[in-house]
């Protein structure tokens, strides 16, 4: 009897003392951390290619687990993209074909299945719906797209907050406070910790410009691209650094200093974007920015005058790489700051990380910023995910895989057969490294046209050799790119004869995937018709 009873009181001592996660036990269901940064292109992570920045934290997740060189995405548009990830379904049947429409709170989300499964949930930082997410026990986002400085937040519980600070560390802080006080030890969790940057306007941290402010980075080969060898979808687009970039907004002349210079603002927004972001800054945060801007800004009045087109452009590039690349910094150290919670706490086992982001972005390639086309600097995304003894680490993964997969792949991976109508594959096949029977081809649909940027609407197949789009709505062009002979995709060979059977047979696997994910001409013509509806572009 006596030892039965220090038998009992050693296995009570053993599961109540020490830190929080002892008491996860191995036979738990895995906790998801899904990390989500917004426009982070693969091109600005070490991991992938170290000629822009070092990230040191997110390449952890990549040296321990996998790194998926060829993830995409299904419509390259933030509040879209997030609406596919939690619905497991194409923008066509979830409806968020843009980031204008409101998200249809009726959709299923992994979530709130994950929620009804006895998950802890839990989402901090950008979701951009236009409403508040479901399925979530508690949550801190971002209105609309955020700020950088001192940014409001939308909570669940105590209304609307304006916390004072650098919003990626103030997100990082409210993802680790969650972790550390209000995540229960019972029961696994998903965490989604949501970054805007780097998102437009790009404001680095304090502790960040300085550094960044005085690089120099290496220009793309396609920087000075004449849109030639495409249709006039590439041409027509306002994504050029030179000619649609902000004056005021993205390169950080302020509005006096063009003014001074007569320098008109691109879009009408340009000057404004710059009051919203730089001008929020406190009395003592704008003193410390002025201190490393104003030799910059000086530096500018006195070359612009004499400065060519070629050498604006290069300037803007410049510019635009300092502090968008700046802003990763933060994001870098956030990401290694919640890694290391989890490795300290006994968290890392099991916990499953995900890294990546709502789409790619441009960074000067084809002279342009943002993202939309379906073109590959934007149509891929970063991926990373750490499995401990599920995935290998240090293995690379080079299959299609779609933001579309993400929904069940978390299911399956909580023991959850997820709903019929999700429309991906999961993934957790791959991260076990068997790759056979995974599909071999996407499809792709850009909607958000006539908008800001003017990105034509856009439909497409993808596979490893090929990418045939059709671009609709105000022209009606076929684009085919030969991926591996032509990297860069600088020529439509569409028109080309040599390609005449290519063409033949990609048009008709086109025609079968778009009525396997019930996709068609008429949905097409449904979301043309709601958006004239709205005028939304004329009301700007
Ligand atoms: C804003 C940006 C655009 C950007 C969209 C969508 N302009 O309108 O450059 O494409 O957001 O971005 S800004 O001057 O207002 O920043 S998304 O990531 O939300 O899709
Ligand atoms: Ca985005």
């Amino acid at each position: 009897m006596t030892n039965r009873f220090f038998l009992f009181l050693a296995i009570t001592l053993l599961f109540s003392c020490g830190p929080k996660a002892t008491t996860n036990k191995a036979t738990k269901r895995p906790n998801i951390l899904f990390i989500m940064s917004d426009d982070h292109a693969y091109q600005a992570i070490s991991a992938y290619s170290d000629h822009l920045i070092q990230t040191p934290n997110i390449d952890r997740i990549a040296d321990e687990g996998m790194l998926f060189t060829n993830a995409c995405v299904t419509n390259s548009i933030c509040a879209p993209s997030r609406a596919v990830i939690l619905t497991g379904k194409h923008s066509h049947l979830n409806g968020k074909i843009d980031n204008m429409f409101q998200f249809d709170t009726t959709q299923v989300t992994f979530p709130q299945i994950l929620q009804d499964n006895g998950y802890q949930t839990a989402m901090f930082g950008k979701l951009h719906f236009g409403n508040n997410p479901k399925g979530f026990d508690q949550f801190k986002i971002l209105p609309g797209q955020g700020t950088y400085y001192n940014p409001d937040f939308i909570t669940k519980d105590s209304g609307r907050i304006n916390v004072e600070g650098y919003t990626t560390d103030i997100i990082t802080d409210m993802t680790l406070n969650w972790l550390e006080e209000d995540r229960s030890e019972e029961d696994p969790f998903l965490l989604m910790y949501l970054h805007k940057a780097p998102h437009r306007e790009w404001l680095p941290a304090k502790r960040h410009y300085t550094e960044y402010i005085n690089k120099t980075f290496p220009e793309p080969e396609t920087l000075f691209d004449d849109y030639e060898g495409r249709g006039s979808a590439a041409r027509e687009s306002e994504m050029n650094l030179l000619t649609h970039m902000n004056w005021a907004g993205d390169s950080k002349i302020p509005p006096a200093v063009m003014d001074e210079l007569d320098i008109p603002p691109t879009a009408h927004w340009d000057k404004g974007a710059y009051k919203r972001e730089v001008e929020r800054q406190t009395p003592s945060q704008k003193a410390d920015w002025d201190k490393i801007y104003d030799p910059m800004i000086e530096d500018f009045k006195k070359n612009y005058p004499n400065m060519s087109q070629e050498e604006k452009m290069r300037w803007r590039y410049q510019r635009y790489m300092q502090d968008y690349l700046g802003s990763i910094a933060a994001v870098d150290e956030g990401v290694g700051k919640v890694l290391d919670y989890l490795d300290e706490n006994g968290l890392k086992e099991n916990t499953i990380v995900v890294y990546t982001s709502d789409q790619g972005f441009y960074l000067g390639e084809h002279g342009w910023f943002d993202k939309r086309f379906i073109y590959n600097e934007s149509f891929k995304t970063p991926l990373m995910v750490r499995w401990p003894n599920v995935i290998t680490p240090s293995t690379t993964n080079t299959q299609m895989v779609q933001n579309l997969d993400f929904a069940q792949t978390f299911l399956e991976i909580a023991g959850i057969t997820p709903p019929n109508d999700m429309q991906g594959e999961s993934l957790i096949p791959l991260m076990k490294g068997e790759t056979e029977n995974f599909r071999d081809a996407v499809y792709y649909h850009y909607y958000e046209y006539p908008s800001v940027h003017m990105v034509k609407r856009h439909y497409a197949f993808v596979n490893e050799d090929y990418k045939l789009v059709h671009f609709y709505y105000d022209v009606d062009e076929w684009e085919l790119y030969d991926r591996k002979k032509d990297k860069n995709e600088m020529t439509n060979v569409y028109d080309d004869p040599a390609y005449a059977s290519v063409v033949t047979d990609l048009k008709e696997r086109l025609r079968k995937m778009r009525a396997y994910y019930k996709d068609s001409p008429e949905l097409d013509q449904m979301y043309i018709d709601k958006y004239q509806d709205l005028k939304r572009w004329d009301k700007k």
